[in-house]
Order: structure tokens, then sequence, then C-alpha cells
């Protein structure tokens, strides 16, 4: 496929984060260096956190420059769709991409691919599709020519999939796929500042209000829940990912299961939920009986078309419903 292809168009999802930005730009670095015509185009706005990347200043964003990206779609003969198993992750972006006539090959590592590409590498178990990138590039040969910029998106997007590694990454070949990148020369500590420590005054304070101000915790239910409305988010001057990692941190109290997140949309009048969970607690089965989700076992999402009063109604029914599996003590206790 790649040998095959000149003009290549590499798409991923709606709000990208570091594997979808990392991975995207690893993939088109690669395939840069062996002549091919590359565009990363991403759906909307993605942080400024990942703009240290090489080439980040390069990516099109689809709602700003929709003739631009069509045009580049139209001129592909390869689309690469990374970190994302379903066109509807496109958002709006979907449409030139399902009705594109080339090749299309999808790296993911979510549950139940669609089959809108003709090629699909799915590994639900890889900690990341930064991960599953480096394992195709290895298994053609092609880590030699790997570039420390690559290698430096490549350990980005692992890293933040994986919280720091402290989750979904128990599989002993990710740790020589770190060796692999730091072999081409990255500063993972640099990365990781660029990456954790980048905050906006703003957005360190927002994060002080939801811990004092907003988290609820249930202790028998070893459960906590914290919400945001659109007033709240423009106090803190709420820039998109902003919020991102922060429904992680309430797991850092001793015995939580289950960490939930309502967040009212910027965009849409929706309630966006955001389950994170610890050892076999379902976070996923909750995400799509109760929040019109889903995702992986201990990190899951969904979003809900109503009010926030609305939505924690659902979220404290979530609750109760689980309530067997949430009181039982045992099972954080590893
Ligand atoms: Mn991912």
């Amino acid at each position: 496929m790649f040998d095959a292809c000149r003009q290549v168009v590499i798409v991923t999802h709606v709000s990208a984060d570091g594997d979808a930005i990392g991975s995207s730009l690893a993939m088109a670095e690669y395939l840069k260096k062996k002549g091919k015509m590359v565009r990363v185009i991403v759906p909307n706005y993605f942080p400024d956190f990942l703009r240290w990347m090489t080439d980040a200043d390069k990516i099109v964003q689809y709602d700003r420059h929709r003739a631009a990206a069509k045009t580049y779609i139209s001129c592909a003969d390869l689309i690469i769709c990374l970190d994302i198993n379903e066109p509807a992750r496109l958002d709006d972006l979907a449409t030139p991409i399902v009705a594109s006539n080339a090749k299309k090959m999808m790296i993911d590592h979510h549950l139940q691919p669609k089959r809108f590409c003709d090629l699909i590498i799915s590994y639900p178990d890889a900690s990341s599709t930064c991960e599953l990138v480096f394992r195709l590039i290895d298994a053609i040969g092609g880590v030699g020519q790997l570039t420390k910029a690559a290698a430096e998106d490549l350990y980005a997007g692992m890293c933040t999939d994986t919280g720091k590694f402290s989750y979904n990454a128990n599989d002993p070949d990710i740790y020589i796929i770190l060796s692999e990148l730091l072999r081409k020369g990255i500063d993972k500590d640099k990365i990781n500042r660029r990456i954790y420590n980048n905050y906006t005054e703003a957005r360190f304070r927002l994060l002080g209000y939801i811990l004092s101000e907003k988290l609820q915790v249930f202790p028998e239910l070893h459960a906590s829940l914290f919400t945001l409305t659109r007033d709240e988010l423009s106090r803190f001057k709420y820039l998109k990912g902003d919020t991102e990692g922060v429904v992680n941190m309430p797991l850092e109290i001793k015995g939580m299961k289950l960490s939930m997140y309502l967040r009212e949309d910027t965009e849409k009048p929706r309630i966006l939920a955001s389950l994170r969970s610890v050892d076999d607690f379902p976070a996923n089965r909750m995400a799509a009986e109760f929040f019109g989700g889903g995702g992986h076992l201990n990190a899951a999402g969904g979003n809900l078309p109503c009010t926030m009063q609305e939505a924690i109604e659902i979220a404290h029914k979530a609750l109760e419903a689980y309530r067997p599996l949430l009181v039982d003590s045992h099972a954080s206790q590893g």
C-alpha cells in the first residue's frame, strides 16, 4: 500500500489528543522521508500543548480550511485513518473521506472497528495508536529510517494515552519500543515537560476550583463525580483540552474505583461524559448503558442531549445501577 501511493492524506479524530496528533505526524514524517506527498487533516482545533511537534503547524484544520482540505482529499491515492474506529469520529470530515475513491487504511486501538477501510489494522489491546504505528514501521523494516522527530511524536502519543505509562501499559514490548525511541535521541524529560508542565494560569486555577468546589465523593461507592457548565468554563477562560486528564485525578483518592466527569459542550447543546475506572470495573459498559457512548474498560465516554441537571440525575442512576460492583471493597485493593 505504501509503495504504490504518491499522495497521502492522514486523518484523525475530532478534538485530537496526543496519540492522534503524535501518530499522524509520525506517520506523515515516515512517509515524507519515503518521498510521498503527505497532508495531515484534523476535524477541528487541537490543544496547544501538542503544537511543539515538528510540522504541527502544517496540520490542516478542516472546520477552518474546508476547501483546501477537500482538494487534498480529492488528490489523495491513500487515506490513512489513525486512532479512529468509525467515520463518526471524524465529525464533518467523515463526508469527504467516506466519499473518496482512494485506498483507505485504518490503524487503531479502539474496540469494534467499522468496516469503512480497505485495510484495517486494529488491536484493542495496544496501548496507543502510536505503538501500532511503531510496530507497523518495524514490521516493514523501517525503524532505521525513523527520524528523531517521528520518535518524539510516537513517544508523546504512547505517554499521553497511558497516563505516563500508568495504565494500559503492562505489555513488556512497550518498554522495548521506548528504548528504540530513546535511541533516536529524543529527550523524554523535555517532552514530558512540554506536554504536562504547560498549564496557563487560568487552567491551573480551574483545576483548583474543580477539586475544592466541584468534586463530589461517594465514599461507600468508591466513586466520584464533578461537573462543569459553560458559565464555569468561561469564568476560567476555558480552551479545548483544558480539562484533559483531570477526570483521572479523583482516582488518586485511596480506594477509588470510578471517576465521572460531566461537562456542558461549548459548541453543541449536549453534555459530554467522561468515565475512568480501575481494575475490572467496566467504564465502557456504564458509558454504553447510561451515556450513549462506549470506550475502553477503564476509559470511556459518551454524550447526552439533555440539560446538566438531567445528566446529573442519569449519573446518579448509573451509580445506583452499579452499586453492587462499586461497594465491593476488595476489587480495588489489588
Ligand atoms: Mn489513542
